[in-house]
């Protein structure tokens, strides 16, 4: 429709593609680098905002989740910005109550308890109208970036969704979300299927406003094995990669390079190696050579240090960067952490590892 192409075109011309190139396969200067949680509470500018307004707050408000997107880009010679949310915005849209308590992260004070409660979920195709606000936060965030870098948009995938919809938080063990799946299997691909439906709806408004790159995080695949990968996982990441290609294109977008990022999922690697997705990221118990082997020669790359790396000294993470960076090679490679940022973590630390990332990958 007109409207979708004054909206694309009117973003400011990209000055560096870099991330969208590497995530296309394409030859670089230099290896792309951003990292997960980037923005967040190991950075003192975001603390200052994020003691005046609840977590959820910022969310909601595009004029803060912009500023706290950039915070880090102010700092730091990033080639990506990820928009500042949540995956936990789903089940708020499908109708879960989901508060943010200071240390102990997000809360459901009513988890689902049974097949039963999935009649009380909102459909999947209004989900999205609530979530505008994340929207309007791209859009204004990729004018703001002036094409400086990449922005990237965000979901979590089914199952991990899942997991906390039952759980009702973080779990050592996912007995109860893991016990849903022994127990009431059917049920549990009728909610899998719910939130994908409303998380296809959701990646495909986020390209809409303005994201140019999708991340799907999976960030508790290590709960399944490659068993209940495959019957609970793999399906849905799939429906999304090939549901969200196929909608972008018939909206006349230009495709979107999508990361999928199977956390713990060592075990899945060429399973999830045969979907769509572009980028897959590697968490740091991988050894980067033994990726390459199982995802095969065409995939882009993306990770993996240890987050915890970052406690080293400065000459330390330049040695390790520098060991990671050869061994994925410069070619269809993105530079990350394993994970994110912890909130203790040094910026003089992250400043060491992009630094070191564009000292040993330069052409
Ligand atoms: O720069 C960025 O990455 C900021 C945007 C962002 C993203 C991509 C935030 C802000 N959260 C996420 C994704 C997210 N949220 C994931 C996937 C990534 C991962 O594996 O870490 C997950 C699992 C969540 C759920 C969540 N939100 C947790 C984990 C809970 C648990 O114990 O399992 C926590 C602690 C949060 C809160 C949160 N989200 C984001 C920030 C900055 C914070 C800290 C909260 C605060 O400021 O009070």
């Amino acid at each position: 429709t007109p409207d979708i192409f004054v909206f694309q075109s009117g973003f400011p011309a990209m000055v560096n593609d870099r991330l969208l190139r590497a995530a296309r396969g394409e030859e670089v200067d230099q290896v792309p680098v951003w990292v997960m949680r980037q923005a967040g509470r190991y950075l003192p500018e975001f603390r200052e905002v994020r003691a005046k307004h609840d977590f959820f707050t910022m969310c909601q408000t595009p004029s803060l989740s912009c500023q706290v997107t950039l915070q880090p880009l102010d700092r730091f010679p990033l080639d990506a910005a990820i928009i500042f949310s949540d995956i936990l915005v789903i089940p708020q849209a499908l109708g879960m109550e989901v508060e943010m308590r200071p240390g102990e992260g997000p809360v459901f004070p009513s988890p689902l308890r049974g097949p039963e409660d999935l009649s009380l979920l909102a459909p999947p195709g209004d989900a999205c109208t609530k979530l505008k606000y994340v929207f309007d936060a791209l859009t204004l965030t990729r004018k703001e970036l002036k094409g400086k870098a990449t922005l990237i948009g965000f979901s979590g995938a089914p199952w991990t969704i899942m997991a906390y919809m039952i759980e009702g938080k973080g779990s050592k063990t996912m007995s109860n979300a893991k016990g849903w799946l022994y127990k009431h299997r059917e049920a549990s691909h009728k909610l899998l299927k719910i939130i994908t439906d409303a998380t296809v709806h959701y990646l495909v408004g986020q390209v809409q406003a303005g994201a140019q790159v999708l991340q799907v995080f999976e960030s508790h695949a290590e709960h399944l094995g490659p068993q209940l990968f495959r019957e609970f996982a793999l399906p849905y990441l799939k429906q999304i990669c090939d549901q969200v290609k196929e909608q972008v294109q018939r909206l006349g977008l230009p495709d979107i390079p999508m990361i999928v990022f199977p956390k713990g999922g060592h075990y899945a690697l060429k399973d999830v190696a045969a979907l769509k997705y572009e980028v897959i990221g590697i968490d740091w118990t991988v050894d980067p050579t033994l990726a390459r082997e199982l995802v095969g020669p065409t995939k882009v790359l993306q990770g993996n240090l240890d987050p915890c790396a970052l406690y080293s000294d400065q000459k330390s993470i330049d040695a390790a960067v520098k060991d990671m960076v050869q061994k994925f090679g410069r070619r269809r490679y993105i530079a990350n952490l394993g994970h994110g940022m912890y909130p203790d973590m040094n910026p003089d630390h992250l400043a060491a590892f992009v630094q070191a990332v564009q000292k040993h990958s330069k052409d």
